[in-house]
């Protein structure tokens, strides 16, 4: 069945005719990373924490669509393990919008039954990042729809050297052979043990590169790359997204 979503009409974003996407064929776990909101203030001559806080709203509006079409998992870059390298103004402000998001968006993800988790090197976050951040976790725990997760403080390569230490602990202590190592053992050290694949990476603003993202768990996604900056980026840049992925998946999804 093809399925239809009015969504919020208003004069950033006027509604578009539905592109009318198959049910079927939502992908399950979309990774998205959003980029271009310092250049977007700048450009408005603005400073670049406006972009970032116009790029907490565009989340919000982002998040309430996946749940609506059936995405399972919505991975969100918010932090890289890079960013710390930013002026010190800059990453003050970072670290507070997720407190920011939920004091006003934690009683809507409640409703909407999505789970929030998290991926990244978590206990260095400043506290009160963490203690916002914990108490949606632990308030989302039980809830089965959209896994709403957010990298936080995120390296790909950090990950992977992680995990290659804790298997090579194992095989220290003779607990294991290096013979029985394999790509699924690899996997379950990995932040995304519990999770899916991603099937669908989005990068707005331009540039295509993966920037240290995921870059074990994307082997076999699709990659998808908009110019739009991403508090531009919208339900109707989400959908055509999903739309160029479905018809991918019908040119060249075999049988
Ligand atoms: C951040 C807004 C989106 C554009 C990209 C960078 C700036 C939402 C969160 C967030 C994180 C955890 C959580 C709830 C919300 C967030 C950071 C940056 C660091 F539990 N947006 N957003 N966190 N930006």
């Amino acid at each position: 069945m093809p399925i239809k979503f009015p969504f919020k009409k208003d004069k950033k974003h006027p509604r578009t005719e539905p592109l009318g996407l198959e049910e079927s064929h939502i992908p399950k776990h979309v990774a998205i990373i959003m980029d271009g909101n310092g250049r977007w203030a700048k450009n408005r001559g603005m400073p670049r924490i406006a972009g970032h806080k116009e790029g907490m709203g565009v989340v919000k509006r982002i998040v309430r669509y996946a749940s609506d079409v059936g995405v399972k998992v919505l991975t969100l870059y918010a932090f890289s393990t890079e960013n710390w390298k930013r002026p010190k103004n800059e990453v003050d402000f970072l670290m507070k919008l997720p407190v920011d998001f939920l004091s006003t968006y934690l009683p809507e993800l409640i409703e909407r039954n999505v789970q929030v988790r998290t991926i990244g090197d978590f206990d260095v976050l400043p506290a009160h990042t963490q203690k916002a951040v914990k108490e949606a976790m632990e308030k989302t725990k039980d809830n089965d729809g959209l896994i709403l997760n957010f990298a936080l403080n995120y390296g790909s390569r950090f990950e992977m050297v992680h995990a290659v230490k804790q298997i090579a602990s194992k095989v220290q202590q003779g607990e294991l052979d290096i013979s029985e190592i394999d790509e699924s053992m690899f996997s379950q050290e990995l932040y995304t043990s519990e999770l899916i694949e991603p099937d669908l990476l989005i990068r707005t603003s331009g540039e295509q590169r993966l920037s240290n993202f995921l870059l074990w768990q994307l082997a076999y996604a699709e990659f998808w790359f908009t110019e739009v900056y991403w508090p531009d980026f919208d339900e109707s840049h989400f959908e055509k997204a999903l739309y160029d992925f479905q018809n991918r998946k019908r040119r060249f999804g075999g049988v």
